[in-house]
């Protein structure tokens, strides 16, 4: 049986539910046929959130991982194509740190890029009539560092990888007005969309 670990984060940026791992939490417990599904859900940090899912992949073995986070700016799910070997955040992170134009690793590849058939996905998605866009640039912050060590791990160990954010779930609590939601139903189907197309 093939084993996929899915990935979500806490809330942040003063939100108090993360849409990320509400869908993570969803796919699990609807499951998918004949997939072993595990979820962890990450802390908003440029430090924990790395040594988490490092964590979570030695101990599940996935053969796949799918990141999800939060984009409270999307207007439809993005499927993130790069990580990149940078962190910069103004506004900081759970923990405070506020890295200036920092290098993930300073050795390390200036971007990594998912193994999985993005265009594919895309297509998938688009065909349940899921508003869903292929993303080339996953931010600077938490989400980004969080991809760009699962890849890296991935790549590692022979498994694949991808980044999904995901908008607001319709219905989501906000501390903005006017930002656009997405029934958490169709994020789910667009995730088990993927787990579909890559069995
Ligand atoms: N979104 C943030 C980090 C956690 C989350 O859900 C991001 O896009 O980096």
């Amino acid at each position: 049986m093939r084993k996929i670990l899915i990935t979500g984060f806490e809330p942040f940026g003063g939100y108090v539910e993360n849409s990320s791992w509400e869908a993570a939490k969803k796919v699990a417990s609807f499951g998918v046929f004949n997939v072993d599904i595990a979820t962890e859900c990450l802390p908003v940090s440029f430090v924990r959130a790395p040594m988490t899912i490092r964590e979570a992949i030695y101990r599940h073995t996935p053969d796949v991982v799918i990141m999800l986070g939060q984009s409270a700016t999307a207007d439809r799910i993005k499927l993130e194509r790069v990580a990149l070997n940078m962190m910069d955040s103004a506004m900081g992170d759970n923990d405070g740190a506020k890295p200036d134009e920092e290098p993930i690793d300073k050795d390390g590849a200036t971007a990594l890029l998912t193994s999985l058939p993005i265009k594919i996905l895309r297509s998938a998605i688009e065909a349940k009539g899921i508003n869903v866009k292929i993303s080339n640039s996953a931010g600077l912050y938490v989400c980004n560092r969080t991809y760009y060590e699962g890849l890296r791990i991935c790549r590692e160990r022979g498994a694949r990888a991808i980044f999904v954010h995901l908008p607001l779930y319709e219905g989501q609590k906000s501390p903005h007005r006017d930002k656009k939601t997405m029934p958490l139903g169709d994020m789910c189907r667009a995730i088990q969309t993927i787990i579909e197309e890559i069995k």
